[in-house]
């Protein structure tokens, strides 16, 4: 394989087909051929066979979210939940795909992870306590990632375009979501990652004579398609995340 000059994130896509459709053609006539697919692809109230079908045809390196893992790990209790049906959905082929990508992928001098270099669960950029999500400063992040050799981290998980340059000359970037612009949690601590706006999100990496430069996309799609399947499913949550990227 030839040295990438140009590289594609891709992350959360939640199996959101539609907007997932839009992104690969965008990189597509962008002439982008090395894709990093970053995790959680499949878990929602959405497409999780169309977008298994998607991510079938492309070359990617693929890393394994919280999301993908616990779609082949977590028996729900309720069997209505979206993850319940997730898992009666879901192929034994499709299984042994989310299980076999790895926690991590190193390409050239970048480490890609979904949520921090050592935790598909915990978020790089944010700290969670009682008041909800909180941004590192550039400080706390590279004091984070000082045991981390390579020169840019790329993660996922928070569904925010982020980006930092640190102190050190690192490139910290957090790719935002392909199928999944804004979402609420409960756990550990209530909090909201909203990215305002509807719009699909993935990140370009480029390289320059300088080392790593990152840049976050917006694709607009058929976000109404993606709402009517998520109402359909009985989840208005999901349907107006994807409306509005607000909770
Ligand atoms: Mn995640």
């Amino acid at each position: 394989m030839s040295t990438p000059q140009s590289i594609a994130a891709i992350a959360d896509i939640h199996g959101n087909r539609w907007a997932l459709e839009a992104v690969l053609s965008d990189i597509r006539a962008r002439g982008i051929e090395t894709i990093v697919d970053l995790g959680d692809d499949l878990y929602g109230p959405l497409d999780l066979h169309g977008t298994a079908a998607q991510l079938a045809k492309i070359p990617a390196f693929r890393v394994q979210g919280n999301c993908d893992r616990m779609l082949i790990e977590t028996d729900p209790i309720d069997p209505a939940s979206t993850l319940a049906r997730n898992r009666v959905e879901l192929t034994a082929e499709q299984n042994l795909w989310l299980a076999a990508a790895p926690r991590t992928v190193t390409l050239e001098n970048i480490l890609f992870c979904h949520g921090t270099p050592w935790r598909d669960d915990e978020y790089l950029f944010w700290a969670l306590d009682s008041t909800g999500a909180v941004l590192h400063t550039v400080d706390q992040l590279q004091t984070t990632l000082q045991s981390i050799e390579q020169a840019v981290i790329v993660c996922a998980h928070s569904h925010t375009p982020l980006t930092r340059n640190l102190p050190n000359g690192k490139l910290v970037v957090n790719v935002g979501s392909v199928g999944l612009p804004a979402y609420s949690d409960d756990a550990p601590y209530a909090h909201a990652m909203q990215s305002n706006s509807p719009y699909a999100r993935y990140a370009i990496l480029t390289r320059s004579n300088s080392g790593w430069t990152a840049e976050h996309i917006s694709v607009a799609y058929d976000w109404e398609a993606a709402v009517r399947c998520a109402e359909q499913n009985g989840r208005v949550d999901w349907a107006k995340w994807l409306r509005t990227g607000t909770v």
